[in-house]
Parts: C-alpha cells; sequence; structure tokens
C-alpha cells in the first residue's frame, strides 16, 4: 500500500501535468492551514479584522460564514467591553462568525494576542456552515455532508460568575447595534 504522505511526494515532486500544478499550488498555500472561527474583534468591520488578513503576523484568508451548532452565551465585559463567548454550551444562542484558514505563524500569533490559555482557551468545535468561498475548489478543508466543520474558537472557561448576568447576545456587532457596549481601543492592541 502507498501512503497519502508518499503519493503527495510523488506528485509534488513530479509535476508534469496541468492537474499536478494545480495540486502541488494548494498543498503549497493552503497545505498547512488550519481553520479559526471568530465571532467578535476579528471580525469583518471589527478592530482587530486587520490581523486576519494583512499578512504582517502570518497568512489568513477568509473562506466563510457560519453559527455555532451549540449554544453559547456571548457576553460583552470587563472595562475594555471585550466580547467573550463563555465555554457553557447548551445556554445563550447559535452565536454567528467567520471562518478563516490560517497558517501556523498567524495561529501563533492569535493564541498570544488572545491570551491564550489564561483568558481564553483555543477549542475545537463544530460549525454550521452558511457561506462558503472556494470558487476554484483549491481548499483542502471542506464541511462535511451536512454542512458542518469543526473549527478552532476561541472561548474561556476562566470567566467571572458575574458575566452570567450580562445579556446574551447571537452576533457581535456594537458597531451596527447601539445596544451593545462599545469596544475600548488601547494603544498597546
Ligand atoms: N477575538 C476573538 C475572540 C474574541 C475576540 O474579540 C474573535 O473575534 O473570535
Amino acid at each position: 500500500m502507498f501512503s497519502l504522505r508518499s503519493c503527495l511526494s510523488v506528485i509534488v515532486h513530479t509535476p508534469n501535468s496541468s492537474w499536478q500544478k494545480t495540486i502541488v499550488r494548494t498543498i503549497k498555500q493552503f497545505g498547512k492551514m488550519s481553520a479559526v472561527f471568530v465571532y467578535g474583534t476579528l471580525k469583518r468591520g471589527q478592530p482587530n479584522h486587520h490581523y486576519l488578513i494583512n499578512g504582517t503576523k502570518g497568512k489568513g484568508r477568509f473562506c466563510g460564514t457560519g453559527h455555532t451548532t451549540q449554544k453559547f452565551p456571548l457576553v460583552i465585559a470587563r472595562k475594555y467591553n471585550v466580547p467573550f463567548l463563555l465555554h457553557l454550551p447548551g445556554t445563550g444562542h447559535e452565536v454567528a462568525g467567520e471562518i478563516y484558514l490560517v497558517d501556523d505563524q498567524l495561529l501563533q500569533f492569535l493564541d498570544e494576542f488572545e491570551s491564550c490559555p489564561l483568558l481564553y482557551q483555543r477549542r475545537t468545535i463544530g460549525i454550521r456552515v452558511e457561506q462558503w468561498e472556494d470558487k476554484d475548489n483549491t481548499l483542502l478543508v471542506k464541511p462535511d455532508v451536512d454542512g458542518i466543520l469543526k473549527c478552532f474558537l476561541y472561548n474561556t472557561t476562566t470567566y467571572e460568575e458575574d458575566w452570567l448576568k450580562l445579556p446574551y447576545y447571537n452576533n457581535y456587532d456594537p458597531i451596527g447595534n447601539p445596544d451593545q457596549p462599545k469596544y475600548v481601543l488601547r494603544e498597546d492592541r
């Protein structure tokens, strides 16, 4: 039997047809990418989004939108009005967000940026994909037949008891929704 690794190695080292070249390009571009679901300040239009797409902290690519398959409480807490998805599955709402493929460098940056594991922890959870962007069919990561994709997400068990009394949201949008407390930008972020 040939292993997947040895088959890929043959394809990578003898690229002599156009489909092989496409595969090589795909493996090189997205081979080591992880799917991350973002629901807070990393979303489009939010203050920390640029880290995902400007390439300075590693490679990231938008690939779709979706909701958590389970309910979670999404609250806005602390003096800087930071969004936190509390790791209490079954309480709150199915939370909306965006899916990105990120390389190892960007994933490591995100771990540090989110003060993982002290403030947030990175967990794998199921996301029901609503929109999927893969026009050329080059992504190695895809939702399953039921439209579910397992993604990393930054949520937390290290929250304060009081946060459970805060309002629970299904979509973080302090810019469009005047009821949500506005995020306070800090110099060091
Ligand atoms: N950043 C991460 C977790 C909360 C936050 O503001 C995100 O957008 O998913």
